[in-house]
């Protein structure tokens, strides 16, 4: 075969090779195929010298041409694809200026304690009653005195309470403040008083501080059927729209006659769980205890500075609760000091 021959040979295959190569890798390994040091029409090109001088003139112009063209043939392709592959880039990330920007993800959430705070809060609100909230430092005459407490009564005890004088101390529960709103309004009056409050206990079931929610109503003609109708509206708004309210006769300082309240078991209904075990909520009993309460007791009434506050007049009912018992039963935590510990994963289970 002629030199020629073999030039045009190489030409078309490397044309049809430039033609069929589909991305800028592939074409530059046509062109190391073809074009490159140790490809064979770059050796004809070096071996000219050798030839015949005759020879020299014909083969080394076809094999210039050859090359030449191939060489332009390569830029021409390399300049499509470059076009070809950055197109298809942009196509690729292309971004829809006009959609809505990601709102950002909530840096953080409520801890389990304000919302159940918050949940409370709206039931009651719903229900006609203002939210009031007070000092949590106190006097011995808002804590106890006015409470109707016996002078002797245990919680009055330092080891019981945090005094910071023997006059002033940390709130006991947030009954203080009812005192005050009754103080500075005459009735009606309907209220919940959220907030922290201290006593010195601390083990599994007891922080030193913790949070609770009161409730007051004094208006003319109020009843224990007043308390417990508003009780069972509470307790489902809270625990499900089949629960039903107990009440057990109780004692507290403040409320004559004072009343335990539980609501039916949630996990239950009665005392036996669906694969009849006993229900481990409610211990088999069908009921869970969720607050104490009571018609407020007229000595506490008459205790109200101003007066306004006739138990002849008006009657009341009071309530109290703590806020993390009702979290625990509702989300089934376990042990109280989780509130505390500010775990993330205790924490981030309550979005
Ligand atoms: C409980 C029980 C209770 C009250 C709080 C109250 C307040 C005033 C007058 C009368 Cl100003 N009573 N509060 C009444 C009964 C019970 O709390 O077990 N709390 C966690």
């Amino acid at each position: 075969m002629s030199a020629e021959t073999r030039i045009t040979e190489l030409r078309t295959e490397g044309e049809a090779a430039v033609a069929a190569a589909q991305n800028t890798a592939a074409l530059e390994e046509v062109r190391v195929q073809f074009l490159g040091r140790r490809a064979e029409l770059p050796n004809l090109l070096r071996g000219v010298a050798e030839l015949p001088p005759e020879r020299r003139g014909a083969v080394g112009k076809a094999a210039n041409e050859a090359r030449r063209a191939l060489e332009a043939l390569i830029e021409a392709r390399a300049g499509q694809l470059a076009i070809s592959e950055r197109n298809a880039r942009l196509e690729q990330d292309r971004v829809d200026i006009t959609l809505p920007a990601d709102p950002l993800p909530a840096a953080g959430r409520l801890h389990l304690i304000t919302q159940t705070r918050r949940e409370i809060e709206d039931v009651f609100i719903g229900l006609g009653f203002n939210v009031a909230e007070g000092p949590e430092v106190e006097t011995v005459h808002y804590n106890f005195d006015a409470l109707n407490h016996d002078p002797l009564h245990p919680a009055r005890a330092w080891t019981d309470t945090f005094y910071l004088t023997p006059d002033v101390l940390l709130r006991t529960h947030t009954s203080p403040m009812q005192i005050r709103a009754m103080e500075r309004q005459p009735p009606p009056l309907y209220i919940i008083v959220p907030g922290r409050v201290y006593r010195r206990d601390s083990d599994v079931t007891h922080t030193p501080q913790f949070h609770q929610i009161e409730g007051l109503a004094v208006d003319e003609g109020i009843t224990l059927a007043d308390l417990k109708g508003t009780l069972l509206a509470f307790a489902r708004a809270i625990f499900g729209s089949e629960r039903e309210v107990r009440l057990r006769p109780h004692f507290f300082p403040f409320t004559e006659p004072s009343v335990e309240v539980d609501v039916s078991c949630f996990n239950c209904s009665g005392g036996l769980t669906a694969s009849a075990e006993r229900c481990g909520i409610c211990k088999g009993t069908g009921w869970l205890e969720i607050l104490g309460s009571g018609m407020v007791d007229p000595n506490v009434l008459l205790q109200v500075a101003g007066g306004g506050y006739d138990p002849e007049v008006v009657q009341g009912f009071a309530f109290g609760m703590g806020i993390e018992r009702i979290a625990m039963l509702k989300h089934g935590v376990s042990d109280l000091r989780l509130f505390y510990d500010n775990d993330l994963r205790f924490l981030e289970q309550f979005p």
